[in-house]
């Protein structure tokens, strides 16, 4: 007798991607997906220019066809809800990869120490944020690296960040206690742990959660600085709930899909000065009679934020 094997779509999530291969989980099964052919050229321009690093991205809903117990491909990309990209200089000049699609929330994690506070970095995973519909959460790690007085230093600045309306979360893997909003944060949501190398990401879930496993300790490999798009990311399940996309090797964070002139409206501190300096173009760079920079000489707007203002603006690019 014959056994027909049909081929039927079904609907699955993308839980992990490794650049060229995908695997998508529908109920209880994983399957090794490869991408269809006619989904990769329907990501290309017109000219045939690729705009996506990679045309899927986790957490991406897909209809895939299973063509073996363990194999798969995808054939379309359900719409996305929410979206963390980046800016990705690519071969053909810049264009935008997708990190973790239909997330929650980010939770930015920066570390007080080792390596060093980077409000440029910070700001940049904010506004990224914001570009993606999600949410955003400040964690401030390795508390236990900074004095009392430092500390006290630390909670000033990031009370700034409170009054913006951004949840700060004050973290040691070595203080049980600082665990418990961390684990809080992230209940019952899909979440995206985003930060510089070192700061403690993967320490901070496994302190949650130790049977993830992650690997840490990665500081310092500097060796791998090219440029490639074969970022690694996964999906964990939480046993509170809820689930976490741990990003490593994330090295570089160009916006993407900000216009510049526009970025004045990703700083809501200047939202109420904004259409009030003497030039209706006013850059709130260098013009003269300005509101913003008013604020900032006011205190009204702090001085590290005005500061990721005028270098994200001038559109440096930055390397975490
Ligand atoms: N002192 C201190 N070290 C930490 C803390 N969290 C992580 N680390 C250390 O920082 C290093 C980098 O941690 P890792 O989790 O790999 O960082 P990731 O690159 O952000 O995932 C490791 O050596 C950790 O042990 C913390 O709260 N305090
Ligand atoms: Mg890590
Ligand atoms: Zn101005």
């Amino acid at each position: 007798m014959e056994v027909a094997f049909i081929l039927t779509r079904e609907q699955g999530r993308v839980i992990r991607a490794r650049t060229g291969f995908y695997d998508v989980q529908h109920g209880e099964t994983i399957l090794r997906c490869t991408l269809r052919g006619t989904l990769k050229r329907r990501h290309r321009s017109e000219t045939g220019r690729r705009i996506y690093a990679d045309p899927v991205a986790v957490g991406d809903r897909v209809i895939f066809t299973q063509l073996d117990p363990e194999e798969g491909v995808v054939e379309d990309i359900l719409p996305r809800e929410t979206k963390f990209s980046r800016q990705y200089a690519g071969k053909q000049g810049d264009i935008e990869q997708v990190i973790v699609a239909n997330a929650d929330q980010i939770v930015a994690v920066a570390s007080t120490f080792m390596p060093p506070l980077n409000f440029r970095t910070l700001d940049r995973f904010l506004i990224l944020a914001e570009a993606g519909d999600m949410d955003a959460v400040i964690c401030l790690n390795k508390m236990d690296l900074v004095d009392a007085a430092q500390q006290e230093e630390h909670t000033t600045i990031f009370t700034n960040y409170e009054k913006l309306g951004y949840q700060v979360l004050y973290t040691s893997i070595y203080v049980p206690e600082s665990l418990d909003a961390f684990r809080e944060v992230l209940r019952d949501k899909f979440s995206v742990i985003i930060g510089a190398s070192g700061v403690g990401k993967s320490s901070l879930l496994n302190a949650i959660q130790p049977n993830l496993g992650l690997r840490t300790g990665e500081v310092g490999i500097k060796t791998q600085k090219g440029r490639h798009t074969t970022t690694l990311v996964e999906l964990f399940a939480l046993d509170i709930g809820g689930e976490v996309a741990d990003t490593p090797g994330i090295r570089e964070v160009g916006l993407w899909g900000i216009d510049t002139e526009n970025l004045e409206y990703y700083f809501p501190e200047m939202e109420p000065y904004l259409g009030t300096c003497k030039y209706n173009d006013c850059a709130h760079v260098a013009e003269p009679d300005c509101a913003v920079q008013d604020a900032v000489e006011t205190g009204e707007i702090h001085p590290e934020r005005y500061r990721s203002y005028v270098v994200l603006r001038a559109g440096e690019a930055t390397e975490i």
